[in-house]
């Protein structure tokens, strides 16, 4: 019989690649969509799997809607993938993200409780969880210490799930994972903003990126890999957590280098702190600054994962390196500038 699998955060960058990662394994693919004045699905139409998959009205703030919705589509497998997902915007919505990030698990928590357990239950967790990490690498082990209202949201629904795991039997898993990035990521998130930024500058129609804390260091990996292991959670006969990352870290400084490398670029550094500039080696032209408003009132500084549980139990492991994933990047954002390809 054909699987029904309902995603919320469809139109975001991880619901798109799980719809088609889904969609290609032959499931019937359910997208909860929210209300907003023009549905966004350019990530599904990107991907060419928008006619393919069924779109559907839900609000994570709404528990009569989640309820309703469930009952009549009586999934085999939930995704719940929709969130206020964005670190920054947390410190200025700590209730809004908290109420969608926390809340709103428990409201689908309980519709599932209610209907007797049976769909399986994904949730997104994150290595924002880790924060002010305790250990280096973090592990499913490693202790938790947030250092958002984006993290501690996460924290809340991610002891949730377990907790309806424990309490009421349910097939309910937390994916760990740590950043992952794609052409199809939000341009508000630092990988996106310098691969546009950089290909802006190679067509000369900016001259400078502004940037936050160059220092922050993170796992960064591919998108597209990730959504699998999402899937194999599920697959697999006993529900649990699992750490997903590539088990490298890299600074935000590196990762603007290598961007620029992919247009051609070597960048020199001078000055430290919120003085520092990236010049190009040859132009000697500016072309990275530091801007206070992109810092953060309270930083992740270092995160770096340790998935060989996810690689024993789950046989996953990436397929995109550090610096592919980077060339990929800017290599889609010169193609649709060139293109005058606007989606995002
Ligand atoms: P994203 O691109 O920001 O997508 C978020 C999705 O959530 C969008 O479809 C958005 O809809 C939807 N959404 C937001 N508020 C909603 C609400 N009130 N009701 C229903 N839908 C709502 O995020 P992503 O990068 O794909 O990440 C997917 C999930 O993984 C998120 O939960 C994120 O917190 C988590 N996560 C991400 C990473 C990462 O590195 N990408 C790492 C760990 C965990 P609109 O299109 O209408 O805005
Ligand atoms: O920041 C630094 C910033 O916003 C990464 C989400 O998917 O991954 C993501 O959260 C780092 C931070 O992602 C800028 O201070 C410097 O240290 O790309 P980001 P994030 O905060 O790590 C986790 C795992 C999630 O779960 C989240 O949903 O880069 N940084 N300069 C900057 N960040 C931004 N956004 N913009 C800058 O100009």
């Amino acid at each position: 019989m054909t699987k029904k699998a309902l995603i919320t955060g469809i139109t975001g960058q991880d619901g798109a690649y799980l719809s088609e990662f889904l969609v290609k394994k032959g499931y019937k693919v359910f997208g909860a969509v929210r209300r907003t004045s023009s549905i966004n699905t350019s990530r599904l139409s990107y991907l060419g799997i928008l006619n393919d998959v069924e779109i559907v009205p839900m609000d994570l703030a709404e528990i009569t809607n989640i309820q309703r919705l469930v009952e009549k589509i009586e999934p085999d497998e939930i995704y719940n993938l929709a969130a206020q997902s964005f670190v920054q915007t947390s410190y200025e919505q700590p209730i809004y993200t908290s109420d969608i990030d926390g809340i709103g698990v428990t409201r689908l928590l309980e519709t599932i409780r209610n209907l007797g357990g049976k769909p399986k239950f994904y949730q997104a967790s994150t290595s924002e969880m880790f924060g002010k990490a305790q250990e280096s690498p973090q592990n499913e082990k490693t202790p938790f210490y947030p250092r958002s209202p984006y993290g501690i949201a996460k924290l809340y629904s991610h002891w949730m799930t377990i907790n309806y795991r424990e309490a009421w039997d349910m097939f309910a898993c937390s994916g760990i994972l740590f950043n992952h990035e794609s052409p199809l990521r939000g341009t508000e998130f630092v990988t996106r903003k310098i691969s546009q930024g950089m290909a802006q500058i190679a067509l000369k129609k900016i001259e400078k990126i502004n940037l936050g804390n160059l220092n922050a260091e993170r796992d960064w990996g591919f998108a597209g890999d990730y959504v699998e292991a999402m899937w194999l959670m599920l697959q697999k006969d006993q529900p649990d957590d699992y750490v997903i990352a590539t088990g490298e870290t890299h600074s935000v400084r590196e990762f603007v280098q290598l961007a620029a490398n992919s247009i051609d670029i070597d960048i020199v550094w001078d000055n430290k702190g919120d003085h520092e500039i990236g010049i190009c080696k040859k132009t000697g032209e500016t072309i990275i600054s530091v801007d206070k408003q992109y810092t953060r009132p309270s930083e992740t500084d270092h995160l770096l994962g340790d998935a060989s549980k996810a690689k024993k139990t789950l046989g996953w492991k990436p397929s995109i390196n550090f610096k592919s994933l980077v060339n990929m990047m800017v290599e889609h954002d010169l193609k649709r500038m060139k293109d005058n390809n606007f989606w995002f």
